[in-house]
């Protein structure tokens, strides 16, 4: 079996080199690995210092994420890294390319560490529900001071090599193949006379307010435990010896590996990036990809526009008067401001993008020689039809067609054109510079190439792709489309949409649904529910409330009045008084006797109706996997990433308890709480939506 760390001698310096592809992850080989090479370079007469270092992209990218959850295989990292840290001879840590969680866990067992100029490193385990567990937490604070070490734990950030010399946590910077970087600092410190330097041994950091520190955290956490629980960690490094430091954060640790946030965490770093990889998609090439037409230069065509200009896109939008082409100018000039602002682009490169990138124009002649278009006009199928007709007759064979609609059916779009093979749906979500949100929705005519240049085109715009079937809304706001009624019903029956919203967001949602209608503007939910109106079922409970609001020409924040009251200059809105006298008005209507909910019984038939319809969608292949619904509520509809999604939410729940739910809310509305039959039948096979998932 060959071994991902290899051993070689320079001269008196021994090398562990790790190539464990593709980040250099401590699976147990690697552990395994690297404390032999260890045994065998003390066991070397001829060997005065050690390296490790690592090939391909990283020095280290952490502990293996895949063996969580599973027994524990030894040799365990904490020792690991106390057996090099204790090691007689010295030892070099040689990074380039990241440096994370167990990864620099390894390199501060070091006794010194040199990285390359492009280096970084951190301890994101907070992201994974978890917060380092082989000495992070004791070893970085008695570099950096406690302050410093809690604001790089709690925050998980990226440190570029530069900062982390500043900081201590690096030894010197140097240009360089990293084994060659190491041997060389190797040398230079034995003909120093330099030996071990534990960083164990050096004094503890100083101690400032922990229980203030705690409470910040936790509260900026929004209801996410394992940063306020680093805190207490790091207190540990302050307060204990270095071995009962180390104690103390091993218990933390394996408290936090048992949570639910961890696993929703990891289920969610590992399926951002599985939610692309579409099996239908092997071996498919996607077309080529070089400039991009956008039609429409609203709030929507401008932040797709600036996106892709910011993806190195040529960019070319069509407005359709003089007028309207300066305002989507100076959308896109605002868009790309705030990236020069934020240090995203530099200004020779914001020049480029405003002037040679981006073209804007009234002629659709313009669109003739781009690969991809992607209009984002007013939601009116018919409005859509004319549009695709004049691209269909300006744009160029094998130009990808898309169009951004949110519920329209894509399919008729489609076969408004004489290409339906080359029309598919690029859903974004506003804004569109900023979201991470793309539903890629598929017709059934699209080609397999033009999916796969969807995927390519999300891919190059920093999005997570997500693939979607048509109807209406596609996966996420025909989901949003249930949950939320799910919360209205609960308003007519007697809870307040403030004490919904409040208990949503205790939850970990980043707002309430009301809020969301608030800013979204309330005069779109109206709007659909007037489209829906003639398909109704008579058993169907619509609460109207809200229609007269919006008849009063109120419609949320834009107008300063909806659910809440918006006062210029202030964030955030009050209760609006009128909202408590519509909703009586309507209850004495239909009779209802209002009646309390528990937060706890609103946040059940919240996340039941959720996960019902995401279900249907999952059976009716409108998303592949259940998977695909999980990213699409999280990067799209701010659900709580700690929980990982609606369905591993329900996976964690336990399916059985949900439909239970679902069946006793039935007893009350019919109608609405039907289960949904796949629901039923992993339930009956004693499935869960991850075997689904797993199953592909
Ligand atoms: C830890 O260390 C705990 C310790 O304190 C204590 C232990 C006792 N393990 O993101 P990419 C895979 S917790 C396993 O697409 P990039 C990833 O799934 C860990 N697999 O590339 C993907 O697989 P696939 C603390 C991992 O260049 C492939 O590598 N460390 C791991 O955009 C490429 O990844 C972290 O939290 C891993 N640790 O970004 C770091 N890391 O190709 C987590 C990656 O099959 N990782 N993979 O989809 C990252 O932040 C990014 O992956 C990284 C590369 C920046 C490294």
């Amino acid at each position: 079996m060959t071994t991902p760390v290899t051993y070689s001698t320079h001269g008196a310096i021994a090398v562990l080199r790790i190539d464990n592809p593709p980040v250099n992850a401590l699976s147990q080989a690697v552990r395994q690995g690297l404390s032999d090479g260890m045994d065998r370079a003390e066991a070397d007469a001829d060997v005065a210092a050690i390296v490790i270092c690592g090939g391909g992209r990283a020095f280290i990218a952490g502990a293996d994420i895949s063996e969580f959850g599973k027994p524990p295989m030894q040799p365990h990292l904490p020792e690991l890294c106390t057996r090099i840290e204790a090691s007689p001879k010295l030892v070099v840590a040689a990074m380039h390319g990241v440096s994370l969680g167990g990864g620099l866990e390894v390199a501060l067992g070091c006794h010194y560490r040199v990285a390359q100029p492009s280096a970084r490193v951190g301890l994101p385990e907070v992201h994974l529900g978890l917060i380092p567990g082989a000495g992070g937490t004791q070893r970085l604070p008695r570099l950096t001071g406690a302050e410093k070490a809690v604001e790089a734990i709690t925050t998980g950030r990226h440190i570029k090599a530069p900062e982390a010399l500043e900081l201590g946590i690096i030894d010197r910077i140097e240009d360089g193949d990293s084994q060659e970087i190491g041997i060389a600092y190797a040398q230079d410190l034995l003909s120093k006379g330099a030996g071990p330097r534990p960083v164990s041994a050096m004094p503890p950091a100083e101690a400032i307010d922990w229980d203030a520190t705690y409470d910040a955290v936790l509260k900026k956490g929004r209801g996410q435990i394992s940063p306020a629980t680093a805190v207490r960690a790091v207190q540990a490094a302050s307060e204990l010896s270095f071995d009962d430091g180390m104690t103390r954060e091993r218990d933390l640790f394996m408290e936090l590996m048992g949570t639910d946030q961890r696993k929703g965490l990891i289920h969610a770093f590992f399926n951002e990036r599985a939610v692309s990889n579409l099996p239908e998609l092997k071996g498919v090439e996607p077309r080529a990809l070089q400039s991009i037409g956008v039609i429409g230069g609203g709030t929507m065509g401008a932040g797709i526009a600036t996106a892709a200009l910011l993806a190195r896109l040529n960019v070319t939008l069509i407005e359709m008067t003089e007028e309207a082409v300066e305002a989507a100018r100076d959308r896109i000039t605002g868009n790309l401001q705030g990236a020069l602002k934020r240090g995203k682009i530099t200004q020779a490169q914001f020049d480029a993008l405003t002037t040679q990138a981006l073209t804007v124009a009234t002629n659709y002649d313009t669109l003739s020689d781009v690969d991809l278009v992607v209009e984002a006009v007013f939601e009116d199928m018919d409005v859509k039809k004319q549009v695709f007709g004049k691209l269909d007759a300006v744009c160029k064979p094998g130009c990808v067609l898309a169009t951004n609609t949110s519920y329209l059916d894509v399919n008729e779009i489609a076969a408004s054109t004489k290409r339906p093979d080359d029309v598919i749906g690029l859903h974004f979500f506003s804004p569109a510079h900023v979201m991470k949100l793309l539903e890629v929705v598929v017709a059934d005519a699209t080609a397999p190439d033009v999916v796969a240049t969807g995927f390519a085109l999300g891919k190059m715009l920093g999005k997570i792709s997500v693939r979607a079937g048509v109807c209406d809304g596609f996966i996420g706001n025909r989901i949003l489309a249930v949950y939320r009624t799910a919360a209205d019903h609960m308003v007519l029956d007697g809870a307040s949409p403030y004490q919904i919203d409040k208990a949503l967001t205790d939850f970990g949602f980043a707002m309430g649904p009301f809020a969301v209608a608030d800013l979204a503007g309330l005069d779109i939910g109206w709007a659909t529910r007037k489209r829906k109106a003639p398909d109704r079922h008579p058993e169907e409970r619509v609460p109207t409330y809200i229609d007269r609001l919006c008849e009063q020409g109120h419609f949320g924040q834009k107008t300063g009045e909806g659910y809440y009251i918006y006062e210029a200059g202030k964030r955030g809105g009050t209760p609006n008084p009128k909202i408590a006298e519509l909703v009586a008005a309507e209850q004495r209507d239909l009779g209802i006797t209002p009646r309390d909910f528990t937060d706890a019984e609103i946040v059940r038939r919240y996340m039941c109706a959720m996960v019902n319809e995401g279900a249907r969608v999952v059976e009716e292949g409108i998303a592949k996997r259940p998977l695909d619904v999980d990213m699409t509520l999280l990067f799209g509809y701010g659900f709580p990433r700690y929980w990982g999604g609606p369905m591993k939410w329900a996976d964690i729940a336990g399916l059985d308890s949900v439909l239970a739910d679902i069946e006793r809310f039935a007893k009350e509305d019919a109608w609405f709480w039907q289960p949904a039959p796949l629901l039923k039948q992993l339930v009956a096979e004693g499935r869960s939506f991850d075997d689904l998932n797993r199953a592909g």
